[in-house]
Order: structure tokens, then sequence, then C-alpha cells
């Protein structure tokens, strides 16, 4: 028990050195557009092929974490967490190519703002919340990420630049390029 214990130790010290390392140095720097959308219920209530992945959250799942009693209830979204930028801070070096991949089973945005806000589709917005301008108010003009899909972004300049999905207005990150 005690030997297994330690091997486990050691084996989660290994993962946790290999991430930090990957991270401070950001050789080959990735975001993943990640959610976890049940085919069965997404498709139903939204549309065939709303979905393509094999995650389990359902739609009433995802729907009981849009918004939170405790913030102005239905004013303010909160947002699944499973839907998310894996990771959502990284830091890359001038001249690095970031590579963004949608390992989700919906389409995602990953939009540079200037300042976080609502997104493009009122459903998923807080009553309260204004668009974030460099979402389109048309849904239709969104610029999607495909599920499977993958994209490089290059030439990004200095400084820190945040990034929002434009679906999932929660969905948000900083890249920092040093
Ligand atoms: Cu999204």
């Amino acid at each position: 028990m005690l030997i297994y214990g330690l091997t486990a130790l050691v084996g989660l010290w290994t993962i946790g050195t290999a991430i930090a390392r990957a991270q401070v140095k950001s050789q080959d720097p990735k975001v993943a557009l990640v959610d976890n959308c049940d085919p069965t219920t997404f498709n139903a209530a939204v549309g065939p092929n709303t979905c393509v992945g094999r995650g389990g959250t359902t739609f009433a799942e995802f729907l009981a974490v849009l918004f939170s009693p405790l913030i102005d209830n239905s004013k303010v979204f909160v947002g699944h967490p499973a839907w998310r930028f894996e990771p959502s801070y990284l830091d890359i070096r001038v001249g690095h190519t970031l590579r963004l991949t949608n390992s989700g089973g919906e389409g995602h945005t990953f939009t540079e703002v200037v300042n976080y806000g609502g997104g493009s589709i009122g459903i998923l917005n807080g009553t309260d919340v204004t668009r974030a301008p460099e979402c389109p108010a048309d849904p239709a003009n969104l610029v999607v990420v495909a599920p499977g899909d993958a994209i490089q972004i290059k030439g990004l300049s200095p400084g820190p630049h945040k990034f929002m999905c434009c679906i999932h207005p929660w969905m948000r990150g900083v890249i920092d390029v040093e």
C-alpha cells in the first residue's frame, strides 16, 4: 500500500513537472477548445449536429449552470465550466505560433477582444450583458472553429491578448506574448 502510494506520488510529481515545464517554455504553445456536450440531448434541443462529441453533460445540466441565483439570477452568466479554453492562460514567446484545436463536440470561436463581454447568442447571455463588439450581432457571421479542426495563430504582438468564445462567452483566455 505504501509502495503503491509512493509510486503514485512519484507519477504525479513527474506529470506535474512535465506540465510546469511545458508552460514555462511553451516551445509548442497549444490551446484546446473544450466542452462536454451530450449529443443526444443537445441535438434534440438545439438541432441536428449541434453536438458531434461524446460528452456526458446533458442540455438540462448545461442550462442549469448558465446563471447563478447568487448573482442577480439570469442577468449575469456564469456558464458550465466544462466549456473552456485549456489552458486559459498561456505564456508564449514573440514569433511563436499558437496552435488551436477544437477538442470539443460543438463549434467554438477564439475571438480576440479588447474587453470581455457577452457573445452573439442571446440565450447564452445575461439580460444585462453588453455584447463584446468583436462578436458579430448576427450569429450567422460567427467565425467558428468546427469540432476536430485546428488552426494556427501567428504574429501576436508582445503583451497580453484576451480571447473569448462568442458562442459561450464564459470561455475566456489570455495569451501573454513575451
Ligand atoms: Cu464556445
